[in-house]
């Protein structure tokens, strides 16, 4: 065993308003391999994930179901838990926000920052947007309403608050970004939090009282009308879940080596999560990692959209380790992945399958023919010294990688042994060796590619922890500490030891397994296409298919319709695309369509144009109409279509 550092990794608790989806498994997925490579390598390891539980969202999402917000919360709670189980997620606890220990250390900390005189009494009036759980100040607001981060209409809250005094932490935060140039990974992202802070901090208000469904205020402040802001509540999940205010059993683990969060909440993690801290006298994180999305066609997935892709559903039909494998790979952390089945089939055909698979089959093959499965490392440094070092360079690369959480480049990285291998074959020819009676030789080649293979195996165990395990099988090791000690850390080679067969790893995917999934832009895009626009003779500009997907049209029925005053050719219209609520929508029409001959008729929308203002009104999209010497006409569906159908 190396040194036994303890090291705690933590992804978001999931609200429990919605089931998980990839963007859920993704985060965990980060996570989960994070810490089973930090347990490999020796350190004392405490992986945290867990749900979210309280707030207006979560009640509001219980009352449409007719159902009490607790049995509600435990029923999606127990969703994400199950499949985090079915995943096999390494997590060594699942807190909920409604567990009782973590309630009495979320009051302790309030307490202890009351005392402090971080906390103070007053009245907040401004913006709230519930679905994002977030108050906004005015200058914030899309057209002095709307969201800035979903684009909902947020609700005027007046109420009786307890506000923090987060002010009062802004220089202390700017220094500890300066201070700690990791502390916000990835690094550029780090810059865009400065830049806030910078512009300056309002204190925070932390308690509400128009809703009763979360935690309540610490009894020594006897004002039990007030709950707590469900993000006070939800940050603490880090620290109780360690036994804060409680045993405090588990806090040698703290401070967190990670967070691991999605992009949309690191205002919260890297700005009230380490002010909080510092009221409560608590080191801060390492880092707040934050990773990109994952998007349907360049949007946002959700409920709504209808454009939600189920984890279990992709992993059952394509592999976990090769879903792990992909996420993983796919997209630099920190940016933005559209999700596609040919972009998933690709990786595991080319990467997996070309690269990783073919290699253990040519290993088995000739191990089996030339040796009986029976191979000896002694010779490997007598003839193939340049490959072995090639190949340390590229595994003493490899962990920073990973802890700076750029796993795409660690996987990338750890490709590069793969292909000294297969060149090694290529370039030696084993069978050409064998015949010139050069036994000793080719059997040094092959312990080589098997020295490679297990080596790579146990790099990329916490990310593939299932096939890794069978490759090991076959070149009869374990994984494990010692495995990793002695061939990644002290780069000793494998006994004498026998080579196994085992069926194919990756057999080859022709056409995607997953028929509901719908094709997207990217699944339909061939991979050398150049992005670039060109020109016809006569001047129409050319595009790609991404290029032209990159339009999110959608089937829409016009539900109300009227004229913008003072205009001739404007009229407002609500169209339902199959959203939480109708959008508006300023159209150029009225020329040519009274309100009247509009409702109740179905219409071709542009949903994805960015917002706009038409002489003062709000506008989210646009209809598509043809206009010609007889007039102007919408384009409309053929046949009535189910709003919201994507039109492609
Ligand atoms: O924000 N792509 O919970 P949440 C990538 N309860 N990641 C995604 C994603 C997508 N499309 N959608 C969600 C909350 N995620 C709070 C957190 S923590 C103290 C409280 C992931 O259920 C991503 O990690 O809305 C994001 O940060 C998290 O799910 C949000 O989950």
């Amino acid at each position: 065993m190396t040194c036994q550092k303890p090291v705690y990794i933590t992804t978001p608790i999931y609200y429990v308003n919605d089931v998980p989806h990839i963007g859920h498994a993704y985060t965990t997925i980060i996570a989960d391999t994070i810490s089973r490579y930090s347990r490999m390598i020796g350190h004392d390891t405490f992986f945290l994930t867990g749900t979210d539980e309280h707030g207006q969202k979560i009640e509001e999402a219980a009352k449409a179901r007719g159902e009490t917000p607790q049995a509600y919360a435990d029923k999606i709670s127990a969703t994400f838990r199950n499949l985090w189980d079915e995943f096999e997620i390494s997590y060594d606890a699942f807190i909920r926000t409604t567990d009782e220990a973590h309630i009495k250390g979320v009051q302790y900390a309030f307490s202890k920052m009351f005392d402090k005189g971080d906390i103070y009494k007053d009245i907040y009036k401004g913006h709230y947007c519930i679905s994002c759980e977030t108050f906004f100040p005015k200058t914030q607001l899309v057209d002095d309403e709307f969201c800035p981060e979903c684009g909902k209409a947020t609700t005027i809250v007046e109420e009786e608050s307890y506000f923090f005094k987060l002010s009062a932490y802004q220089d202390k935060l700017l220094a500890w970004y300066n201070e700690n140039p990791e502390c916000i990974l990835p690094k550029s992202k780090r810059n865009e939090v400065i830049r806030f802070v910078e512009s300056g901090l309002d204190d925070l208000s932390i308690t509400r009282t128009s809703f009763d469904w979360g935690v309540k205020l610490p009894e020594s402040l006897n004002d039990p009308k007030h709950v707590m802001y469900v993000w006070l509540d939800a940050l603490m999940n880090y620290l109780t879940a360690l036994g804060y205010g409680n045993d405090n059993n588990k806090m040698k683990y703290w401070p967190a080596r990670v967070h691991l969060i999605g992009k949309d909440i690191l205002r919260f993690h890297a700005i009230y999560w380490p002010a909080f801290l510092m009221s409560l006298d608590m080191p801060l994180p390492k880092h707040v990692a934050a990773h990109g999305w994952w998007t349907r066609d360049g949007q946002k997935m959700s409920k709504s959209k209808g454009n939600v892709i189920n984890p279990k559903e992709v992993a059952d039909a394509y592999g976990l380790d090769n879903f792990r494998y992909f996420m993983l790979r796919e997209v630099p952390f920190g940016g933005d992945g559209d999700f596609s089945q040919k972009a998933l089939i690709d990786r595991i055909n080319n990467d997996l399958g070309n690269d990783l698979g073919n290699l253990l089959n040519r290993l088995i093959g000739m191990s089996e023919k030339y040796f009986e499965g029976r191979i000896d490392s002694s010779n490997v440094s007598k003839y193939y010294q340049n490959e072995l070092d090639e190949v340390i360079e590229s595994f003493n690369k490899l962990e920073p990688y990973l802890f700076e959480m750029q796993i795409h480049r660690y996987l990338e990285e750890l490709w590069r042994p793969l292909s000294v291998a297969n060149r090694a074959i290529d370039k030696y020819q084993p069978w050409v060796l064998m015949k010139d009676g050069k036994d000793e030789e080719a059997m040094a080649l092959v312990a080589l590619i098997a020295n490679i293979l297990a080596r790579v195996s146990i790099m990329l165990y916490s990310v593939m922890p299932s096939v890794t395990k069978k490759i090991s099988a076959s070149l009869s090791f374990d994984i494990d500490n010692s495995s990793w000690l002695r061939f990644i850390k002290n780069h000793e080679l494998l006994d004498t030891f026998v080579i196994s067969k085992i069926p194919p790893l990756f057999p080859r995917i022709e056409e995607p397994l997953l028929a509901h999934v719908e094709p997207t832009s990217a699944q339909e895009k061939p991979k050398e296409e150049k992005q670039e626009t060109k020109k016809e003779d006569e001047g129409i500009a050319l595009i790609s298919i991404d290029q032209f997907f990159l339009t999110s049209l959608k089937i829409g029925t016009i539900v109300e319709a009227n004229e913008v005053q003072k205009s001739d050719r404007l009229l407002i219209l609500q169209v339902d695309i199959g959203e939480d609520k109708p959008r508006q929508i300023v159209a150029g029409i009225k020329e040519f369509y009274t309100p009247e001959q509009l409702v109740n008729t179905q219409v071709c929308v542009v949903a994805n144009l960015k917002p706009a203002k038409l002489m003062g009104n709000h506008s989210e999209g646009m209809l598509l109409a043809a206009k010609d010497e007889n007039g102007l006409h919408l384009i409309r569906p053929e046949a009535p279509k189910r709003n919201g159908t994507p039109i492609k």
